[in-house]
């Protein structure tokens, strides 16, 4: 089978830059695959992006370097199942509160005897070699996202889950519900705490960390704080600072700031 690079990669502590796309189209996936990402993540909960739309995105990506992964739009086994189907090499699984929660999840990418994912690897074959069903369970990564209260709470009971391969902060989500706004850099005490939190229960665990951020500068600014994944912005963000950094620069003006969320 195909190995997942961002377990090697994790193994030798090196750092995964990973893309994240929220438009659904498979030509703009395969550019962001080949702009240098270690990884390219569908994202299927806040991206306007359909099952067939998915497909065509993963096998996009499948065609660059990048490993395919999605963000599901809940942990919700069928979808979870589908997605490894169509040739996901990872799941980023939402709002993950309880260990009961990640077990579910994890459970979901998982083949018996160690989960109930259902036999039919369909599109993961044709990526992955035909002997995808004996070792999908070791090389399929899981990233549980911490973006609640509870969540935190709970973080060493989600950490132990088995076959959990890490942790994806949602800072906008768990600044929301930590300090009561979204803002995907917030400064505020108890985010800057929570952050510390995750990244050290992570060591202590072995876990990958990661956390989505707003900007290339701010991904190298987590980095440099002991996380192993980052995402430097998603598509539309990008598209977006991409056109107004160039009208500004076409009018002789600044470019206007954007918001805390990154939006
Ligand atoms: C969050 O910041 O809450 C996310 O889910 C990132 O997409
Ligand atoms: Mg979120």
């Amino acid at each position: 089978m195909r190995h997942n690079p961002l377990k090697a990669a994790f193994r030798q502590q090196q750092p995964i830059i990973n893309g994240w796309l929220a438009i659904p189209s498979g030509y703009s996936a395969e550019i962001a695959g080949h702009q240098g990402y270690d990884s390219v993540t569908v994202d299927m909960q806040h991206g306007m992006i359909d099952f067939a739309s998915a497909l065509s995105m993963l096998q996009a990506i499948s065609a660059t370097p990048a490993t395919p992964l999605a963000r599901v739009n809940s942990n919700e086994p069928a979808q979870i199942m589908r997605l490894l189907d169509a040739g996901a090499w990872g799941i980023i699984c939402p709002m993950i509160s309880t260990a009961r929660q990640a077990q579910q999840f994890v459970a979901a990418c998982r083949y018996p005897p160690l989960g109930n994912r259902s036999f039919g690897p369909a599109r993961a074959l044709l990526y992955g070699g035909k002997d995808y069903p004996q070792h999908a369970n070791e090389e399929i990564l899981t990233l549980a996202m911490i973006e609640t209260r509870e969540g935190l709470n709970n973080l060493d009971a989600i950490l132990d889950t088995h076959g959990l391969d890490g942790i994806f902060i949602g800072p906008n989500d768990l600044s929301l519900a930590l300090t009561g706004s979204a803002s995907a850099e917030s400064q505020h005490p108890d985010m800057l705490a929570a952050i510390e939190r995750v990244l050290d229960r992570c060591r202590v665990h072995n876990k990958l960390a990661g956390i989505f951020c707003t900007s290339g500068q701010a991904a190298a600014r987590r980095l440099a704080e002991g996380f192993h994944f980052v995402t430097p912005a998603n598509d539309v963000m990008q598209l977006g600072n991409a056109a107004r950094e160039a009208i500004a620069a076409a009018r002789g003006e600044q470019p206007p700031v954007r918001g805390a969320s990154g939006y």
